[in-house]
């Protein structure tokens, strides 16, 4: 899954695909790198960020998503969103998957929208809301805890009619501190007992620059565009422990990084039958 956020603040990315043109080509480009799903946005969810209107998100998104299904209609486009009246529009625009970081909580309307427009949806756990969830995120156990909401938000999905066509998100960076990161990718696995397809979002988040930084004795951590050998460790770590989809910044190093992974767990790679070169 190719992260397209057309913003100005994106926490990694802002501004630089806040223009339509700039936003369409990117997109074209990820999916020629071999993305199968792009994510597009129009409201940035980094810690702190301040909330944007129905009208404004849709004005960044709606010609974006348009043209990308457009000239793209074998690709699944995805609208990353928590507002009902958003999504409605990006569904009829080309859109067939609704990424909801609130995961049905932020909208009364969107449940019974995803249900009857047939459309997929990502169900993510956030811990308090973007403006305020890394203000000291506590938990028992934090698995158990992610464990415990996404089987509720599951149930409740199910209850409005959307089936089968979830999926579900632990939010890495969403109300968690390093640990719970780690944690959480490092038992992965344990959400598989949920029976549906996990999707991790890992890339060039901020716990990805400070546990660098900590290992190189520096004070700051580690910027957007350097987080790029963490966030393929960690998609790789993910996607040894089950993940079905990745959502990333970079996507053709993360083919490449996932290609050697699935080779050599051997799940879906052969050799290409006129491959004549010797490789070391
Ligand atoms: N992370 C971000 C946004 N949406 N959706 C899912 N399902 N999972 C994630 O981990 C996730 C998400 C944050 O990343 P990004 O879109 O790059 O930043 P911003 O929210 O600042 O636009």
């Amino acid at each position: 899954m190719g992260v397209l956020n057309v913003t100005p603040d994106s926490f990694s990315d802002g501004g630089r695909y806040l223009d339509a043109g700039a936003a369409i080509e990117h997109g074209a480009r990820m999916l020629g790198e071999g993305a199968d799903i792009l994510d597009v946005g129009g409201e940035s969810t980094r810690p702190g960020a301040e909330p944007v209107g129905a009208e404004e998100e849709l004005a960044r998104v709606g010609p974006v998503i348009e043209a990308l299904a457009a000239e793209h209609p074998g690709a699944c486009i995805s609208i990353d969103t928590q507002k009902a009246a958003v999504a409605e529009q990006a569904l009829r625009a080309g859109a067939r998957l609704v990424n909801d970081v609130s995961a049905f909580r932020a909208d009364p309307a969107m449940a019974a929208l995803v249900a009857t427009s047939g459309a997929e949806c990502c169900l993510m756990h956030m811990r308090g809301e973007p403006r305020t969830m890394q203000r000291d995120p506590r938990y028992g156990d934090v698995i158990d805890d992610v464990k415990a909401f996404l089987y509720e938000r599951l149930q409740f999905a199910v209850r409005e009619g959307v089936s089968e066509r979830v999926l579900l998100d632990p939010g890495i960076g969403f109300g968690k501190t390093l640990a719970h990161n780690l944690e959480l990718l490092r038992r992965l696995g344990e959400l598989l007992e949920l029976g549906r397809p996990i999707v991790v979002g890992t890339s060039r988040k901020s716990f990805i620059g400070r546990l660098a930084a900590d290992s190189r004795g520096l004070e700051e951590p580690l910027g957007p565009e350097a987080r790029l050998p963490g966030s393929l460790a960690s998609a790789v770590l993910a996607y040894e422990r089950g993940a079905s989809v990745l959502r990333v910044h970079d996507v053709a190093p993360t083919r490449d990084a996932l290609t050697l992974a699935a080779a050599t767990l051997g799940a879906g790679w052969t050799a290409p039958s006129t491959a004549t070169r010797q490789t070391s």
